[in-house]
């Protein structure tokens, strides 16, 4: 215990002297030009010319994920996807809200991780983005042709869903790990029983490859280890995937001391095609657990809710040769397989050194049934027997590895605050370069595919420190932009982001530009109240609810005056954007409405609730600026009392009508 208290403030005292030393070598180079005089020439995109990557950064605990350009590291887009959007209405209007539907009602923010781009041959693919809910476990899918969340499927049996969501070669699955065991089924017991007791789920979720649908294949029930970050394998280790692990003490309080005990932790190797052989020929159990299941249709422009009440869970022990742990040393953190899939880098945040395990090696261990003992009969290899190399004191505290298409690899250093580049198969330090400050994950385009690029790499810093102009105590988030392209790395940029930048996927921009969306098709519209042209328009009166049946175009609403509205009713307005040219949204707000603004796509159909409260006529507008006439774009709803004998009449092109 006192050894391991040591370290820790050993650890605390380094980070102290190297953030020390990253002020004061700024410092330096600010006099000196922190850049070399090429360096602003490399990031300029300009105006009008487009970025040559580009780069999807999750906005950790904002719960989205926002869309740059690199090397300008420009902001093109927030994409909604765990939590309500004020911008796009995500979640406010009627279409999205199913889509934060979760088992535990309406949860309207998480915290969102690790972007994946969608892979075929082990290649970067450009159909969809996933991202991974970390709070209330979900997997996310969004379209990289709307660039909208399209589904939401919950996890259930798992808790602060940290290993995820990362894809296998061909996107046959997207894959989440708890980063919390709990029990399973979770019932009301003891946390003292923690020990055996608690179990970890390893999800595997199919995805369709025609629609992208997700759905769960089933779940590996593994002990009660803390399952950290995972990486599929690739080429020759395609069909397995490796999660680091640390916790293997199972200790449930002060982990920071308890979890930190054995010299060595486990990278989980699961073979999820033996697994999934298993489960196709009746293998599994299915057990009750409640879950929802939320799809957005680009066809009606909603999403529809499903609660899902069983999933298909695995015993490891009754799949032999399926998973086995290779020892890895000291509570690793990144777990990063090298585009051939033979490297399997396990970063342990408390080691010195940075492990690299062979796969061939752990093939040939496994054949020769050479084991050092077994954890809840799950095969233990000898570290010996796996291990590929080692690179030597690289730096303090290591956490993620990403890789190059010249053989490098690149880890960053939390505690030492910098990026380290390392030749794979030598495991000698090629270069080093600072971080401003404290570095999480770092992202090279296609680093984690068979094909990685190697032009740019994105370090993403968990602290701001001295970087921009201050803004009170809670400074912007920020990344960094390096050129990798020669035989030293070069620092391009500073760019602030929105939320945390917890990770990113990147990919070659002409992968996406042209598939782009540029409209939604009106005739295409399935939405059950759209009203496709302004002849559709109408007011429809059922009880105390009123449909209004609206529609937009430049630069009028249709009806745009409606009366025989009355307080304590509920009024939807079903709002279809007419336009059919590229980049004519509009918008909609309505006084005292909860919702402002709803931003309509041409093309598309949504839908907000209004309460009123008071008698009075109440004006509505285009929130979005569409023509040299959008201040015209205006209308009034006319309320009268509950109970009023004013009839329901609206005016359509400037004449009035009754309601039928
Ligand atoms: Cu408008």
């Amino acid at each position: 215990m006192k050894t391991i208290k040591n370290i820790i403030y050993t650890l605390v005292a380094v980070l102290v002297l190297a953030s020390c030393g990253n002020t004061s070598s700024k410092k330096k180079d600010s006099k000196s030009g922190a850049l070399s005089g090429n360096a602003a020439e490399k990031v300029y995109v300009a105006p009008g010319e487009h970025d040559e990557y580009y780069a999807f950064v999750s906005g950790g605990f904002s719960g989205q994920l926002a869309v740059y350009g690199l090397p300008s590291a420009r902001l093109f887009k927030v994409i909604p996807v765990f939590s309500v959007d004020a911008e796009k209405a995500y979640g406010f209007n009627e279409e999205t809200k199913p889509m934060l539907n979760t088992s535990y009602g309406f949860v309207p923010w998480d915290d969102s991780h690790h972007p994946d781009i969608s892979q075929t041959n082990g290649e970067l693919d450009g159909r969809w983005v996933f991202i991974n809910g970390n709070n209330t476990p979900r997997i996310a899918r969004i379209s990289l042709s709307t660039f909208e969340t399209e589904e939401i499927i919950e996890v259930p049996n798992s808790a602060g869903n940290h290993s995820s969501s990362f894809v296998t070669e061909n996107t046959e699955y997207v894959v989440a790990g708890t980063r919390f065991s709990v029990p399973i089924p979770q019932k009301d017991m003891p946390i003292s029983e923690y020990k055996s007791n608690f179990k970890g789920a390893l999800s595997f979720i199919s995805v369709d490859q025609e629609t992208g649908h997700m759905g769960i294949k089933f779940q590996l029930i593994m002990p009660g280890f803390d399952y950290d970050l995972s990486h599929p394998g690739r080429g020759k280790s395609h069909g397995w995937f490796f999660f680091t692990t640390y916790n293997t003490e199972e200790a449930n309080s002060l982990l920071e001391v308890n979890a930190s005990q054995n010299d060595k932790d486990y990278i989980a190797a699961v073979n999820w095609k033996k697994i999934e052989e298993y489960v196709n020929n009746g293998g599994g159990k299915k057990m009750p657990a409640k879950y929802a299941h939320n799809v957005y249709s680009d066809e009606t422009h909603t999403a529809t809710s499903t609660m899902m009440n069983e999933v298909l869970v695995v015993d490891p022990t009754e799949v032999p040769g399926a998973v086995y742990f290779l020892p890895t040393p000291k509570s690793p953190h990144g777990c990063d397989v090298d585009p051939s899939g033979e490297y399997i880098v396990g970063n342990g945040k408390l080691s010195a050194d940075l492990t690299v395990h062979s796969f061939t090696r752990m093939q040939e261990a496994i054949e020769g049934k050479k084991f050092a003992g077994e954890a809840y009969g799950i095969p233990i290899l000898n570290y010996e027997d796996v291990v590929a190399g080692v690179v030597k004191q690289p730096g303090l505290g290591p956490l993620h590895t990403e890789f190059d298409d010249k053989g490098n690899a690149y880890t960053t250093f939390f505690i030492s605050s910098e990026v380290v580049k390392w030749k794979l198969g030598t495991w000698e330090v090629i270069d080093r370069k600072p971080t401003y400050y404290s570095v999480g994950h770092l992202m090279i385009p296609g680093g984690n595919s068979r094909k990685p690029t190697g032009k740019y790499l994105v370090a993403m810093n968990k602290i701001t420190k001295d970087r921009y102009l201050p803004t009170g105590p809670e400074l912007t988030q920020s990344a960094q932009l390096y050129d990798i392209s020669g035989d030293k790395m070069e620092l391009l940029s500073d760019f602030p982001t929105v939320g945390e930048p917890h990770y990113a996927a990147g990919c070659p921009a002409d992968l996406i530009k042209d598939r782009s969306a540029k409209i939604f098709k009106l005739d295409e519209n399935k939405h059950k109240y759209a009203a496709t042209s302004e002849s559709e328009a109408k007011v429809v009166r059922e009880g105390n609810v009123v449909h209004i049946y609206m529609t937009m175009i430049r630069s009028h609403f249709a009806p745009d005056n409606i009366e025989g509205v009355q307080v304590g009713d509920k009024v939807y307005f079903h709002v279809t954007n007419l336009e059919q040219d590229f980049d004519v949204p509009h918008g909609i707000s309505m006084i005292g409405a909860n919702t402002s603004e709803l931003l309509i796509m041409p093309g598309q159909t949504e839908t907000f609730v209004w309460e009123p409260k008071q008698e009075g006529v109440w004006p509505f507008y285009c929130t979005d600026f569409c023509s040299a006439l959008h201040q015209e774009m205006q209308g009034y709803v006319r309320v009268s009392a509950k109970g009023s004998s004013v009839p329901i009449s609206y005016t359509l092109d400037g004449d009035p009508t009754d309601a039928e």
